[in-house]
């Protein structure tokens, strides 16, 4: 097993704030009682779960390999961990806007399946050693899925979450916006760093990713779930919005 090096300080940070995030969020749906917003609390809690117990396995060097490549004589540290994180978490973090939204089940299957199409392909461009042309392919075409997956969110998603009342669609509208900035950081992040063009050292992409990980996180699911008044008018349309969308 490799050892981290100095830029685990970052990745003991984010299990930190991962965690405290996790407490926060269960902390603040401990007496909710009301069935549909107990459905935000529990996707929104898995997240920095699920992000905490990636943050910590990397922190312990666990979710770390080298790989050798051709083209250079140092091998590529890559934190494969994030990917198995990423896979879940983002789902999730699509599901809550999906919730918020009233999409109906084709929707969120779409995002969701694009989404999934987009780590499975990135985590492809993070470990395959062939050329370097061939990781930027692979990078291409996680990020062509991305590009769909920002289209359906601005498009399809956006009308859905328009048939809700007024406070629901402001969160939707802050919580969509926020999402869509975050996300574009990463395949910069990655294309700048130390998997791609390496013009950034792992120290500073790894602290890039804690930053961009706990504000898309935990800093999302802050914004959701203080909300408890609107996600209670979410409810009340839902049902509606899914069966009246016919587009
Ligand atoms: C909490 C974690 C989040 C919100 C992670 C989001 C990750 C992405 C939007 C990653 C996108 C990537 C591409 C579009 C191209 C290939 C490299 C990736 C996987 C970094």
């Amino acid at each position: 097993m490799v050892q981290p090096g100095t830029e685990s300080v970052w990745l003991w940070i984010g299990t930190a704030l991962m965690a405290l995030g996790a407490l926060a969020f269960i902390g603040m749906g401990w007496r909710e009682d009301d069935p549909e917003r107990q459905a935000f609390f529990i996707v929104t809690i898995f997240i920095p779960v699920i992000a905490a117990l990636s943050y910590f396995s990397m922190a312990m060097g666990f979710g770390l390999v080298e790989l050798a490549v051709p083209w250079q004589e140092a091998a590529l540290d890559i934190y494969w961990a994030r990917y198995a994180d990423w896979l879940f978490t983002t789902p999730l973090l699509l599901l809550d806007l999906a919730l918020l939204a009233g999409a109906n089940r084709n929707t969120i299957g779409t995002l969701i399946g694009l989404d999934v199409g987009m780590i499975v392909t990135g985590f492809i461009a993070t470990i395959i050693t062939t050329s370097q042309a061939m990781r930027i392919t692979w990078w291409g075409i996680s990020s062509a899925f991305f590009l769909v997956l920002l289209y359906v969110l601005v498009s399809r998603l956006s009308a859905q979450a328009a048939t809700q009342p007024g406070d629901v669609g402001d969160l939707f509208g802050t919580l969509r916006n926020l999402t869509i900035l975050l996300w574009t950081a990463y395949p910069i992040v990655w294309l700048i760093g130390t998997e791609g063009l390496a013009l950034v050292p792992l120290y500073w992409e790894t602290a890039a990713f804690m930053v961009l990980d706990v504000t898309a996180k935990v800093g999302f699911g802050f914004l959701l779930l203080r909300s408890r008044g609107t996600l209670e008018a979410s409810r009340v349309e839902t049902p509606e919005a899914a069966t009246t969308t016919t587009d």
